[in-house]
């Protein structure tokens, strides 16, 4: 019965894991990809910042309210750039203070920063020679902002990467996007109808080279939209990436030659994965600060998040969305902090560790051909506890009480003994017919999440056959 069971759910995985991620098969093993990708794979949970212009309006341009992301509000409202561009006479984020933004990130048990250098708004948050419209030629704030973090992260040896929207830029009459000043990027067979690697040639690939030439070391570059990026355009920008920092990472969005896979917006993959990836996701509903969105993740669910990516192999990028003056909303910071004093506790199960050797704890696909919002077959996620590893160590993460006794998956390797991580208070095994059962005082320890590490003989788990 249960072998049935299983099969089944094997059959969706085969047809539907590449749906919840990438279409792309996994790609041969490359070992200067891998030796960049070290620190990545380590660090498990980064920052996003969305920050630009769009924070002004906020979500309400003139009296009416924008729907959707706070960011796209030219494009959601069709403002034309004429009465878009005089934003940047009102851009002077005094409070803004790079030190804090960094501090918070490392209160957050976060390891790297990816900010937008520039938005598909095409306005810069960097001095840019390859276009006026940025925040030192075309503010009062007249400061480089990009710079001032840069110099935070280095004093505090955090890795700083740059968002880049490298198809999209509304500003620019060339770029792709902006079809209410500039008509459409393409014809109905495709046929391109602006000049767009004059707009390539012209501000992005000297951007992003800026973007690497002045900030010190790079991180990584986060691309966006690949719109209309052949091959060959997305090229030039990896060469450019390559040829002027060469352990800086690619993401997932370039078009071409990524060093890891992005995930859709806020979509976790319903199974483990060894390639590299990364969840791109929003800490209440927007990327950009928007006046009206207070909806805000809360610690428990972040962390949820967090120990669910990391047991299936990724990384979580959550983004922040300050407002025009520079502030963190400061309900997000709560939450985001909560969540890192958990982590300074129970960062071993985190920072580094390797993926669950099960997969059944993630749950399983529906039987019954539902969909889920993305028109995608429904997955039912059983969201009670995961596992992530170190050699000789399982960390089993609850998120809810455990079903007492709780029953470790059936595993070859002789168990050793059982602790909980916060307090290292010794946790009973107790084996009998070949099952290992354990139960956990009551309430438990950290109602949040509470781990238990159970050591066993041997580096890795070898799994008894079904
Ligand atoms: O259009 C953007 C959006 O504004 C935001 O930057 C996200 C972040 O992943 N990326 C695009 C949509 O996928």
């Amino acid at each position: 019965m249960r072998k049935a069971a299983l099969s089944g759910v094997m059959l969706c995985v085969l047809v539907l894991a590449g749906a919840a991620q990438s279409t792309t098969p996994p790609r041969p093993f490359d070992a200067a990809r891998e030796k960049r990708l070290e620190w990545f794979r380590d660090a498990k949970y980064g920052m996003f910042i969305h920050w630009g212009l769009y924070a002004i309006p906020a979500g309400e341009w003139k009296g009416q309210r924008s729907l959707g992301l706070g960011e796209w509000i030219m494009n959601r409202l069709k403002i034309p750039v004429r009465d878009y561009e005089p934003l940047a006479k009102q851009f002077n984020p005094t409070k803004f203070n790079p030190d804090e933004w960094v501090q918070l990130a490392q209160d957050a048990g976060m390891k790297y920063i990816v900010i937008t250098s520039k938005h598909h708004d095409g306005f810069a948050l960097f001095k840019s020679a390859a276009s006026p419209y940025n925040v030192v030629d075309a503010t009062p704030y007249k400061r480089d902002i990009l710079k001032q973090l840069a110099d935070a992260c280095a004093k505090r040896g955090m890795r700083l990467g740059f968002y880049y929207s490298q198809s999209q830029d509304w500003h620019e009459k060339d770029g792709a996007g902006n079809t209410w000043d500039f008509g459409p990027d393409q014809d109905a067979s495709g046929k391109e109808l602006k000049n767009y690697d004059a707009y390539l040639r012209g501000k992005a690939e000297p951007q992003v080279r800026e973007l690497l030439t002045n900030y010190g070391p790079v991180a990584l570059i986060w691309f966006d939209t690949p719109r209309m990026m052949t091959d060959l355009r997305g090229q030039r920008f990896a060469d450019i990436v390559r040829q002027t920092q060469p352990n800086t990472l690619i993401d997932g969005r370039l078009g071409t030659e990524g060093d890891y896979r992005s995930t859709g917006d806020n979509v976790i993959p319903a199974e483990a994965s060894t390639e590299a990836w990364e969840t791109p996701a929003t800490i209440n509903h927007t990327w950009g600060f928007r006046k009206d969105d207070i909806d805000w993740k809360r610690p428990g669910e972040i962390a949820f998040k967090l120990v669910d990516i990391v047991s299936k192999g990724g990384n979580y990028l959550l983004n922040v969305g300050p407002t025009a003056e520079g502030v963190i909303p400061q309900a997000s910071q709560e939450n985001l902090r909560t969540v890192g004093r958990w982590l300074k506790i129970n960062g071993e199960a985190v920072y580094g560790a390797g993926m669950s050797p099960f997969g059944d704890e993630f749950g399983e696909w529906t039987a019954k051909g539902a969909k889920d919002v993305r028109g995608q077959k429904l997955f039912l996620a059983n969201n009670e506890w995961r596992v992530t590893t170190r050699p000789g160590k399982l960390y089993i993460t609850f998120f809810a009480e455990p079903r007492a006794p709780f029953e470790i998956p059936a595993m070859k390797n002789k168990l050793l003994r059982a602790y909980r991580l916060a307090d290292h208070a010794p946790v009973d095994l107790k084996t009998e017919n070949g099952r290992t059962t354990f139960s956990l005082e009551r309430p438990i320890l950290d109602p949040m999440a509470t781990v238990v590490v159970v050591e066993f003989e041997g580096p890795k788990v070898e799994k008894q056959p079904d």
